[in-house]
């Protein structure tokens, strides 16, 4: 039996601050509605794809902050994108700042199947930027501030028909992100993000580069635990702040097979062949035959860098 699953990325155009829910809801039942047109099984939409990227922005007031966040999922204002997808049979992941019921906040994506039941919770392990204000940096961002540290660890799941898995922008940088799924037999992992089209500290880093380091990332996970990875962003300028576009499917070989061409809401389709992880986890990436954990311990047993010690 044939194992193509017909994967879209639904990136989306920038959301700016006054945007509402509702608004924004009804963009993505739109791209929804392109997939579903497109035969596609499952639809991928960025990190935080209700609202602005409000790690940007400084805020004191945790009423202000909490208005960024979804108490329960789904709820008012996204139970009409659970209705279209159950009712197209589409499968979809998107990501949400999630408060719970006892006071925690998590940056979080979800993988819902197509009848429209949550099946995986993901909560991002990589938070980048800072907790603090710092009046030196023209922008800044303050995921560490806003959300704690994912406790779910990077499970998979089986269902539509594969073993997929999920991750959130920074950890797409990060090989372990990718490996830990990888030990699980992986297929498919799909993952939203955010980035600035610039590096706030480092000024010559242009939106190439940076282009080029997301591509290397997800390249380099596909290829090396032999797994599709379907990346999609949220992008174009949100109250004056630029983020890239680069929606990317990358094969387990690999290579980018689809790439978006906007920086706005836009549908990048492939046909993921499951089957095609099979021979990079055959061979090459057969990890019970060549792994050598004996040697990994640092890995896991520390968390920066310790040098040599001096001559
Ligand atoms: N959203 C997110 O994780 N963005 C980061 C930006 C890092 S710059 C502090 C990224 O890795 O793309």
């Amino acid at each position: 039996m044939s194992r193509v699953l017909r994967v879209a990325c639904a990136q989306s155009g920038p959301i700016q601050k006054a945007d509402s829910r509702q608004a924004v809801v009804a963009r993505t039942i739109e791209l929804l509605d392109q997939a579903a047109a497109q035969k596609c099984g499952l639809v991928v939409f960025p990190e935080l794809a209700l609202t602005t990227f409000f790690p940007r922005w400084y805020m004191t007031e945790q009423a202000e902050v909490d208005a960024y966040f979804e108490r329960e999922m789904p709820n008012a204002a996204t139970r009409p994108l659970f209705e279209r997808a159950a009712l197209h049979r589409i499968g979809m992941s998107f990501g949400y700042a999630e408060l719970t019921s006892d006071g925690r906040h998590f940056n979080t994506s979800i993988l819902v199947d197509r009848g429209g039941r949550i099946v995986g919770k993901y909560r991002k392990v990589h938070l980048p930027g800072h907790a603090e204000f710092d009046p030196a940096r023209s922008f800044q961002h303050l995921e560490k501030r806003y959300f704690e540290p994912g406790d779910l660890g990077f499970p998979v799941w089986r269902t539509m028909g594969g073993i997929l898995g999920m991750c959130i922008c920074n950890d797409r940088r990060w090989p372990e992100t990718y490996r830990v799924m990888g030990l699980q037999g992986v297929e498919l992992i799909v993952l939203g993000y955010n980035t600035p089209s610039v590096n706030s500290q480092k000024p010559d880093e242009g939106p190439e580069q940076r282009m080029f380091q997301h591509r290397l990332s997800l390249q380099a996970g596909a290829y090396q635990n032999s797994t599709w990875v379907v990346a999609t962003a949220k992008c174009g300028v949100e109250d004056g702040h630029p983020l890239f576009g680069g929606s990317m499917i990358v094969n387990p070989d690999g290579e980018v097979v689809a790439q978006a061409k906007t920086e706005d809401d836009e549908l990048v389709v492939a046909d993921c062949d499951l089957d095609a992880t099979i021979f990079g986890k055959r061979t090459v990436f057969d990890f019970a035959r060549h792994r050598r954990v004996e040697h990994y311990g640092r890995i896991t047993g520390q968390t920066g860098t310790i040098l040599p010690p001096e001559e």
